[in-house]
């Protein structure tokens, strides 16, 4: 018998999801994985990593990950009454971003970080909708370190839908996905490795 010299095994290249109107593309190992490992210690390193908080009725409570905003000058963002102002690009998340930009053939002209520094941290249902994002968001998230899960419901209905996120993917969030779709990470306390996503996005109306 002849044996395949292709690994039948491996990844998929590229899964793409339709989600109602939405288009949701999934690269589960866009970046080899040396490269990746290189990606998270680079980045976990060179990153001036933020703790915010946010406040509820008068209370400042932590944002259970800690975060850093790059780009452009003028692309402010803003997100629960917090108001982030970008660090210039690195060489290397500008080398990022270029390959984001080619893969998704669309300009992106900031990133934000966030660090996860194990499966107690974690984001809550929300949409990245905010105005500066644009009436048709397209978000490029590329994940970094310990795979975690990654949760989408509908507005509308009661869809779910749960992904996991792995080292080195790339998820390409299309329109509407913003507006019709509510996305998180939940809280996984069985990990205790760390991991890193970048939301690669364009922030519109820059005076
Ligand atoms: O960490 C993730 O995969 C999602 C992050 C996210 O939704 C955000 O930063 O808006
Ligand atoms: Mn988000």
């Amino acid at each position: 018998m002849q044996e395949s010299l292709f690994n039948t095994a491996a990844l998929p290249s590229h899964q793409r999801y339709r989600l109602g109107e939405a288009t949701l593309d999934y690269y589960p190992a866009w970046l080899d994985s040396a490269f990746a490992d290189h990606c998270y210690q680079t980045l976990l390193h060179e990153t001036p990593w933020r703790q915010d908080s946010l406040r509820f009725g008068g209370k400042a409570v932590a944002v259970p990950r800690l975060q850093a905003w790059y780009g452009e000058p003028k692309a402010r963002y803003g997100y629960s009454g917090l108001t982030l102002t970008p660090l210039p690009w690195t060489p290397f998340l500008n080398d990022l971003r270029q390959r984001v930009e080619t893969q998704v053939q669309a300009p992106f002209n900031a990133v934000l970080l966030n660090y996860y520094r194990d499966g107690k941290d974690s984001v809550a249902w929300h949409a990245d909708d905010e105005a500066e994002l644009g009436p048709a968001p397209l978000i490029a998230s590329l994940s970094l370190g310990a795979p975690r899960r990654f949760e989408l419901r509908a507005l509308e209905g009661r869809d779910k839908y749960a992904l996991e996120l792995t080292h080195g993917s790339l998820l390409v969030m299309g329109p509407p996905l913003q507006h019709q779709w509510r996305h998180r990470l939940p809280k996984q306390p069985e990990i205790h490795a760390g991991r890193l996503n970048l939301t690669f996005r364009f922030i519109h109306g820059m005076a």
